[in-house]
């Protein structure tokens, strides 16, 4: 082998390695179940995440849409890092603030126009509109990207979790959330954890 083959053959197997490094990883475990909550009309609001989950996930954007004199959707769920642009395809014009956690006020726009901020801490902001009271959506800011609202029946599903010990936890708008639950997540394997929300 000459040496410019074989320094082919070492940068390959390096490649390779990598590849394989980063596939073991994305592969991880599941937690999913269901959230039982009572009353079921706070079901929508409710958001399952894991804390202290480690990895750099590359910043995203995502939409939340002002449609009808409401937020679109109602919910959203991101990652600390993640920006979020706010668009206006009403008629009249809308604002979007949030006075939690360090707050922001992106000011008044008209139909067509968008504004974005980027999350730069976790926590739950509350988002409002200062032209139209009545108008209210919830940012979830989580500070790892293994956090989903639940579906229409309650169901959520955690993937592609790294291996590890975290501990899972539940948000909702008006109900207090229960102790977190220590949960140990292997490569390959769903964990089912089935939650309770009351009064
Ligand atoms: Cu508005």
């Amino acid at each position: 082998m000459t040496q410019r083959t074989s320094h082919a053959v070492e940068v390959l197997a390096a490649v390779l390695l990598v590849a394989a490094g980063s596939t073991a990883r994305a592969a991880g475990g599941t937690v999913a179940g269901k959230v039982d909550v009572t009353p079921a009309k706070y079901l929508a609001e409710t958001v399952v995440y894991l804390k202290g989950v480690p990895g750099n996930p590359a910043p995203r954007t995502r939409d939340m849409d002002q449609r009808g004199m409401q937020f679109v959707p109602h919910l959203l769920v991101i990652t600390a890092g993640d920006t979020v642009k706010f668009l206006n395809h009403d008629s009249v014009a809308h604002n979007v603030y949030s006075p939690d956690n360090e707050g922001y006020n992106l000011g008044s726009f008209k139909q067509g126009e968008s504004r974005t901020y980027t999350f730069k801490s976790p926590g739950l902001y509350t988002q409002l509109c200062s032209i139209h009271p009545e108008m209210l959506g919830y940012i979830f800011v989580g500070d790892n990207p293994h956090a989903a609202a639940v579906d229409a029946k309650g169901r959520y599903e955690l993937a592609n979790v790294p291996p590890g010990t975290y501990r899972l936890a539940v948000w909702n708008s008006h109900l207090k959330a229960p102790p977190d639950k220590s949960v140990t997540v292997t490569d390959g394997k769903t964990i089912q954890e089935n939650l309770t929300l009351k009064r």
